[in-house]
């Protein structure tokens, strides 16, 4: 399985950073939708779900948190840790975020809006959906 984390380019002078993202540029699609989890309860595990359409990108503006990605084949754990890096995550992607520091601001920049049909929130529906099950 193909990582894909955008390095965003950071501004920084005397006065600290500050990093701008623009859809099609810094971020490879049009983004209808901003999100963002933060106070999440030590030892919770989010997600457990894949997306028939959307693409995302999670950037960890503050604190640090863990992925689990699973394309139905292969699995990949990536750690999120720095607030100009971006995560992408494609669409037919299970995924599982955890290990979140008690400072954690996770914020999720998305393709689309937000559309409950668009989820599969069952794991054995997943894998049917990517082809890894019959
Ligand atoms: C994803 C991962 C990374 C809304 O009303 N609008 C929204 O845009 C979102 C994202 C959520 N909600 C509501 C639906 C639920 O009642 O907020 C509640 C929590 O959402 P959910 O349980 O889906 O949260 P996570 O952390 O399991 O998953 C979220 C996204 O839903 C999902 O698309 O890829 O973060």
């Amino acid at each position: 399985m193909e990582i894909k984390k955008y390095t965003f380019q950071r501004h920084g002078d005397d006065r600290g950073m500050l990093v701008a993202l623009e859809e099609m540029k810094d971020i490879p699609f049009d983004i209808k939708r901003v999100y963002y989890m933060y106070d999440t309860i030590e030892g919770v595990r989010r997600g457990f779900h894949a997306h028939k359409c959307l693409e995302q990108i999670l950037i960890p503006i503050h604190g640090t948190c863990k992925i689990h990605l699973d394309d139905g084949f292969t699995t990949e754990e990536v750690v999120l840790d720095k607030p100009y890096e971006g995560l992408y995550i494609s669409n037919n992607m299970w995924r599982e975020m955890y290990d979140f520091s008690p400072d954690a601001v996770l914020m999720v920049l998305a393709s689309e809006f937000y559309d409950e049909k668009d989820y599969i929130r069952d794991y054995d529906e997943f894998l049917k959906f990517v082809g890894a099950k019959v």
